[in-house]
């Protein structure tokens, strides 16, 4: 029989859910993204709202778009969800987890439970975007391989958890530590690679690093890493492990597969190349660009003409901050200042609000972001092989009538 307090602590994708797991989805309707091939079914998996799905093995969920509109916040049962392995966790005993920290270069090598974490550190919190690298990969123009993703696989949550830093000063590490690497508890059932990350040390011990156990006040969803992640501020996604069950501290830079060749971007200063064209050389995948969404009023939507409209949206970059997001309701020819809502920090979603009375027509809106130290999106799409880090100033045409 199993402990009470046990059965109520052990997280575990329900019965009910597992269905949704293995590709039996009890699909409740579908959705059209914006491209060619963009049809999607909505299906609600455990500890999630419907969601678009892109693949069921392993879940791969998009936020559908509407939801950034609810405020800037990402609410855990909207947060997108991305796997590479088949071999993902279904149930976790929370007082079970450990994570080992070892590796060459530390000199005292140990175990951490979730206990030792929350009590031997000094909680923070901190408000952070998550998004994936090859969010809206859908929208490339050429079209690329991939997970063919419209705008949905980014979130932004309030994360509590403990500096990596903080962690790692317990390891003694040596001063031939020159990269840190995070393995998380999910399997490659059918080969591509344990899914193992890892950080420059200076970056893993610049102290904003987090190790974290709860997101908007409450435990990871399953499915985002429950018991602990890591959370990379600033950084795509892909660094973010989830599941975190082992962490080393090695004298080399690691090179496994999902380092080299995977999650690589062209080494130049926009990370783009022609279409068609092999980058010369590569690095791996680092901070955000800037981006900006209108998310109140869609592409194609109709509205009332010779009546103001409230359009609001969100911005976001690498951990600057967002200075400034001008707005164009004539397809980027003139441009007025949008008003900036409430700072929950550099790392977060940044709400911009304006006011707009659309004449009878069409109209091509547009918003465009810097950030505090001037940078901003490009006017036409770059453009990469691997479809990652797209930041074109989006365009929503609506009509007034
Ligand atoms: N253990 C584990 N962690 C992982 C991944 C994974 O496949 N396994 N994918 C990474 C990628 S590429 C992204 S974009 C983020 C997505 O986080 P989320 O699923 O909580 O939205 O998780 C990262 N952490
Ligand atoms: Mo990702």
């Amino acid at each position: 029989m199993r402990h009470p307090m046990q059965f109520t602590r052990r997280r575990l994708l329900a019965a009910a859910g597992l269905g949704a797991l293995v590709g039996h989805g009890r699909a409740q309707t579908s959705t059209e993204l914006p491209f060619a091939n963009g049809t999607r079914q909505l299906v609600a998996y455990p500890e999630k709202r419907p969601m678009i799905v892109l693949t069921s093995r392993p879940p791969q969920l998009e936020t559908p778009f509407e939801v950034f509109n609810e405020g800037v916040i990402t609410p855990n049962d909207a947060f997108f969800v991305r796997y590479h392995n088949a071999g993902i966790p279904t149930s976790i005993d929370p007082d079970a987890h450990v994570i080992k920290i070892g590796g060459n270069a530390v000199g005292k090598p140990f175990a951490l439970t979730l206990a030792d974490l929350r009590t031997q550190f000094k909680p923070v919190e901190l408000v952070a975007v998550n998004q994936c690298s090859g969010n809206s990969r859908g929208h490339f123009s050429p079209r690329v391989t991939g997970g063919q993703l419209s705008n949905g696989a980014m979130g932004n949550a309030r994360w509590t958890g403990v500096p990596l830093k903080d962690v790692l000063a317990k390891a003694e590490l040596k001063n031939t530590a020159r990269q840190v690497t995070f393995n998380g508890l999910d399997e490659a059932l059918f080969g591509g690679g344990d899914f193992v990350k890892s950080l420059d040390v200076g970056h893993a011990m610049d102290g904003e690093v987090m190790v974290a156990w709860q997101m908007n006040g409450a435990d990871l969803p399953m499915l985002n890493g429950f018991p602990v992640r890591l959370v990379v501020p600033g950084y795509y996604g892909t660094y973010w492990v989830k599941h975190l069950s082992e962490i080393e501290v090695i004298d080399s830079v690691y090179e496994g597969f999902w380092m080299k060749p995977a999650y690589r971007v062209p080494d130049n200063d926009c990370a783009c190349i022609e279409p068609g064209t092999t980058p010369a050389a590569t690095r791996p995948i680092g901070r955000f660009n800037v981006r900006s969404f209108i998310t109140s009023v869609r592409d194609g939507a109709r509205v009332q003409a010779g009546q103001a409209l409230a359009v609001r949206g969100m911005a976001f970059d690498g951990g600057q901050g967002i200075r400034e997001v001008a707005w164009s309701a004539d397809g980027g020819q003139t441009w007025r200042g949008a008003k900036l809502g409430d700072d929950l920090g550099r790392y977060s979603f940044r709400e911009f609000s304006f006011g707009f009375t659309p004449a009878q027509g069409g109209h091509d809106l547009r918003v465009r972001a810097w950030n505090r130290s001037g940078q901003s999106q490009p006017m036409d799409a770059l453009w990469q092989p691997a479809g990652y880090m797209r930041n074109v100033v989006e365009s929503v045409k609506i009509v007034a009538a």
